[in-house]
């Protein structure tokens, strides 16, 4: 079916409450289509939730949820500076909302993140002795990762410890700790989640030199006995600009060392950036040219995103056997973090779903793909 009349047709299934519509054929069928039973047999397809959204305060976002993911990741709600704001008081109300959605829904639940040098509380940052820290990090991960036990299936243990050249990021865990941190941050959470899945995730690990970091890490847990699981590629990648060969490099080169592979950030740039990656405290200025489409995407970088993504998913079918999970930062267009970073309000158009929740070209792509 052509693309236009789909258009034309679908909001109004959508808005009666249809799942999945399979365009490709004549005809459209709206049950049990959606993106999760298409690559059910694959690996699991994810998306990042924000507080509106695992409170069911966004009744299209939240119909979108159900029919097309099988698993989710808080954005923001499970992040240090929000469940442990001062020593040793936390805070759950947020997270326990999250993973009580996740359990309703019976979506495989993703714990975003134990260890990271950004959105730290403040105490931490001023914390200048090693007993001390090494105190905050078994207290933050017994006490967090043990709560939701049974519930979390994975969890990422640390996130993006690594500088552009693959050498540790010199992070207020490297100074005081060392690079054993890393070591002790699984084990500890081995202990707390024992039957949880443990990861690390960063960004840019595609590229060569910070590969060979994340190769590092992994097998600096291996030689020391401790658990992980498998690695996430955040995947903040540009459209026109995916690096592919990289991208494939790397799943072929984590798997080899007995690691499970995973796409945990998925979002494609549409607008100018001159640098790559996820580091927040990259910022550059708002103007009218940094924010060239207020209104509406281009229909030939609409294509150009779908395009994009197929290929991507054409890839990661390819390596099935070493992909358990591809995650989308965010559900739809207006949700997404792009929208703010790394430049304060543009329009941004990186996901499969547009402002109004409706699915775009590439969506249709994803789930009409050729095998
Ligand atoms: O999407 C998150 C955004 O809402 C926050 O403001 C931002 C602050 O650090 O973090 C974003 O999520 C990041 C994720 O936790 C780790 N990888 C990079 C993501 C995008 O910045």
């Amino acid at each position: 079916m052509n693309l236009k009349i789909v258009h034309i047709v679908f909001p109004f299934l959508w808005i009666i409450g249809a799942g999945v519509v399979n365009c490709s054929a004549q005809k459209l069928s709206v049950k049990g289509n959606g993106l999760k039973d298409i690559y059910k047999s694959d690996f699991l397809i994810g998306t990042a939730l924000n507080s509106d959204q695992f409170q069911g305060k966004n009744a299209l976002a939240d119909r979108l949820i159900k029919a097309q993911f099988n698993s989710i990741t808080p954005e923001n709600v499970l992040k240090a500076e929000i469940v442990q704001p001062a020593w040793g008081r936390f805070d759950f109300s947020l997270s326990d909302r999250f993973v009580d959605y996740g359990v309703r829904n019976k979506l495989f639940i993703i714990g975003h993140t134990l260890i990271w040098h950004s959105q730290l509380p403040p105490f931490v940052e001023a914390i200048t002795s090693k007993d001390s820290l090494r105190q905050f990090m078994s207290q933050h991960i017994a006490k967090v990762a043990g709560r939701y036990t049974g519930k979390i299936k994975g969890w990422d243990v640390v996130n993006e410890a690594l500088n552009e050249d693959g050498t540790y990021r010199n992070s207020v865990f490297l100074k005081l700790l060392g690079k054993d941190y890393i070591t002790d941050a699984f084990k500890q959470a081995a202990v707390a989640a024992p039957h949880t899945e443990l990861y690390y995730n960063d960004y840019n690990i595609e590229q060569p030199r910070k590969r060979e970091g994340a190769i590092a890490i992994i097998k600096q847990l291996q030689a020391a006995d401790a658990r992980i699981d498998a690695v996430g590629i955040q995947g903040h990648w540009h459209v026109g600009k995916v690096p592919y060969r990289d991208i494939e490099e790397s799943i072929v080169a984590f798997a080899a060392l007995g690691v499970k592979v995973m796409i945990t950030e998925l979002d494609l740039e549409v607008l100018p950036r001159n640098f790559s990656g996820a580091d927040v405290s990259q910022r550059m200025v708002n103007s009218p040219e940094m924010n060239p489409f207020p209104k509406k995407l281009p229909d030939s970088l609409q294509r150009k995103l779908a395009i994009d993504y197929e290929q991507l998913f054409n890839l990661f079918l390819k390596h099935k056997d070493k992909i358990s999970r591809v995650t989308f930062w965010g559900v739809a267009d207006g949700d997404s973090w792009l929208n703010d970073w790394p430049v304060k309000g543009r329009t941004n158009y990186p996901l499969l779903f547009d402002r109004n929740y409706k699915p775009k070209e590439a969506f249709y792509r994803l789930l009409n793909i050729k095998r």
